[in-house]
């Protein structure tokens, strides 16, 4: 097949942009990639597809040249095409209206055996799915994810901005661990030794002395060795950092941020929930709280015992999930659990001003206020068995007008899973990175 170049055509109108009143009869120009054909002999319908939508475009054999007609024969599933035509109405076509071609492009081939039907009528298992993840991509389902994804991040920023808070953006290859030793990747770093990032924590803490609000969107690196479906080993972490302010603050910022956010997709992206038949509610506020001790009581009257002290892992999650619906927090974790830099209560020190923000079962965010006072934080980390030299670069600034702060970090993937109901991480994060998944 001879294929062609683009030369200067462009596209003229994306899917979407086709308004039927003004465009009626003109000749437009269109780009996308095959999704499907019908031929009814004298007929031929394709339907091509691009970033907002499909359009219909019909081939009548009787009226058009015939290479034209002959070149829509060769048209396959996942084609890279352009198309100039007119626009017709047509009350059957399910836009309301179809593309009468004057010419067509085919600018390149595509394989005869695709490895998967992005149309999704031959259903394939996610481990097919995300081996082939660019063809999965442009399946209405993972396509309709990422859209929602991108509202996500785009109204976080909008929300951020108008709360005054200054991007940052911090390393990622780092020289101590900031969330416990045991989830870091160790790096090659000329003669050094060195990390993955696991968090912006102590960078945007720092931060907080210049900028006073700071947020940060960027991927973060675990070594988590087990394999669950919301853990990834790389994920993208939205973190923010205040002066000024104390763990009831920041919550209340990360509720307003859940509540906008939730708002902006169900107001934005109605098409796209339909199509995930994802059917989040908008959350009243304020969400409800309960403290560590209220929630392992909560967990004994619905048959679950936990003692004080433990962890809530992810039975007592799901029990949890089963008994509260939506968003809401888990307040004043034990100290002993949490890292050096989150502030115990002064006046229980075994309680800690810290927070998870819960969605049903699954944990979407953790944060608290921090030690701002040097000398605590020195303990905390001779505490936990950390050397404080090694954070020398960090503790100095603890000298140079260190504010009252608080922040917290939230799992963007996992948000998305909520907002998209679904049920495996893998599913939300375009190139998963997972204990054994290291390609695509
Ligand atoms: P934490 O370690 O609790 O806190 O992480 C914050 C949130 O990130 C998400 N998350 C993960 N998501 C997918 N896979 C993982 N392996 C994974 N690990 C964490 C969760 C979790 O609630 N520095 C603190 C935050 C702070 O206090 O500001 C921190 O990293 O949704």
């Amino acid at each position: 097949m001879q294929l062609e170049k683009l030369e200067n055509w462009r596209r003229t109108h994306y899917s979407d942009q086709i308004d039927l009143e003004t465009l009626e009869g003109k000749e437009i120009t269109v780009c996308g990639w095959v999704k499907q054909t019908r031929d009814l002999g004298g007929l031929k319908f394709v339907i091509l597809r691009d970033n907002f939508g499909e359009i219909q475009i019909t081939f009548p054999k009787a009226k058009l040249e015939e290479h034209l007609f002959d070149k829509a024969n060769s048209l396959k599933n996942e084609m890279p095409i352009a198309v100039k035509g007119k626009v017709k109405e047509d009350k059957r076509s399910p836009t309301g209206f179809e593309l009468i071609p004057n010419d067509l492009k085919i600018l390149n081939s595509v394989l005869a055996n695709l490895p998967l039907d992005s149309t999704g009528k031959v259903k394939a298992d996610l481990d097919t799915r995300l081996d082939n993840r660019i063809l999965d991509l442009r399946s209405s389902i993972s396509h309709a994810i990422f859209i929602i994804r991108h509202r996500v991040t785009t109204a976080m920023r909008q929300f951020f901005v108008e709360h005054r808070f200054i991007e940052i953006n911090t390393p990622r290859i780092i020289a101590t661990a900031t969330e416990g030793g045991t989830e870091l990747f160790p790096i090659a770093y000329f003669e050094k030794e060195a990390f993955l990032a696991q968090s912006p924590q102590l960078y945007k803490e720092q931060l907080t002395t210049v900028f006073d609000k700071v947020y940060e969107i960027a991927p973060i690196f675990r070594a988590e060795e087990h394999s669950t479906t919301r853990h990834l080993n790389e994920l993208m972490m939205v973190d923010i950092e205040m002066a000024f302010a104390n763990y009831n603050d920041v919550m209340n910022v990360l509720e307003e941020l859940i509540h906008f956010v939730i708002s902006d997709v169900k107001n934005n992206c109605e098409e796209e929930l339909n199509t995930l038949k994802s059917e989040i509610k908008i959350p009243e506020l304020p969400f409800p709280k309960y403290t560590y001790t209220e929630t392992l009581d909560l967990l004994g009257k619905n048959d679950y015992e936990l003692t004080w002290g433990d962890d809530i892992g992810t039975d007592a999650s799901r029990k949890l999930g089963s008994i509260i619906d939506g968003p809401y927090f888990i307040t004043e974790w034990p100290s002993e659990g949490k890292p050096f830099y989150i502030q115990p209560r002064v006046d229980k020190p075994e309680i800690s001003e810290s927070f998870d923000l819960m969605y049903s079962w699954i944990e979407l965010a953790s944060g608290g206020t921090r030690v701002h006072k040097k000398e605590t934080l020195i303990q905390r980390l001779i505490n936990q068995g950390l050397t404080p030299s090694s954070f020398d670069f960090h503790l100095k600034v603890f000298d140079w007008g260190m504010p009252p702060h608080a922040g917290w970090g939230l799992g963007l993937a996992r948000l998305i899973m909520v907002l998209t109901g679904r049920q495996n991480i893998r599913e939300v994060v375009i190139f998963p990175r997972d204990r054994t998944r290291l390609t695509p």
